[in-house]
């Protein structure tokens, strides 16, 4: 896909905001600090459209960035973060899950895990509730620029294995730093799309 334009359109914490246009969406999922704002200003070519911070929690709420005119990515807050407040991580956790099970135009789930390390408890409970509720999913296995690439494969199968990963969904090797990954990423997509 060839990015022309790509803009916020709003940042929202409730149904009543999200955009009410049909365009197919894709949602980011991921812990905290794992790549998400990052994998989507590579996929944009944009260096800072998503804030990125290398200090977890900096996404707090449902980012909407508008591509083409033609479909939105949703970045959304991760989980994992400990510094945040019990009390602030259900109502994330509940304004995360509304939109997920809800969101009509919602294509796929971009879950996106570190390649370095086995997926955490959480990453697990992610997949497996997007299985549960049937919402497609597409893992991206991001970070693959700090591992040697004769350890990609042994990595992979971690994440698989860890997961119990349906061998149906797609598992895309990706980097922010060095954009392996994206073009495939956008192929996979666009599979959602048609
Ligand atoms: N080397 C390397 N660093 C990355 C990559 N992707 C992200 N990072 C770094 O990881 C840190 C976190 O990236 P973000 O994109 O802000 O993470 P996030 O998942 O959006 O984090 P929250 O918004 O806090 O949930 C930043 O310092 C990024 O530069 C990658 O593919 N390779
Ligand atoms: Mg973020």
């Amino acid at each position: 896909m060839k990015v022309i334009s790509a803009e916020i359109v709003i940042s929202a914490v409730k149904p009543d905001q999200y955009p009410d246009v049909t365009l197919p969406e894709f949602a980011l999922a991921g812990r905290s600090n794992v790549g998400k704002s990052s994998f989507i200003n590579k996929m944009l070519n944009r260096k800072n459209l998503a804030r990125t911070s290398s200090k977890p929690g900096k996404t707090q709420t449902l980012n909407f960035y508008l591509i083409n005119e033609i479909l939105h990515f949703v970045d959304v807050p991760g989980y994992g973060y400990a510094k945040v407040s019990k009390t602030e991580r259900e109502k994330w956790g509940k304004m995360i899950e509304t939109y997920l099970t809800t969101r009509e135009q919602l294509k796929a789930v971009i879950q996106i895990v570190d390649l370095r390390h086995p997926p955490s408890k959480d990453d697990v409970i992610m997949y497996e509730f997007v299985k549960h509720y049937d919402i497609p999913v597409i893992v991206i296995a991001t970070k693959a620029d700090k591992i040697p690439k004769g350890k990609w494969d042994k990595h992979l199968k971690i994440v698989r294995e860890t997961l119990n990963f349906d061998p149906t969904d797609h598992l895309v090797l990706f980097s922010s730093e060095t954009g392996l990954g994206k073009d495939k990423a956008w192929g996979v997509m666009q599979s959602f799309m048609e």
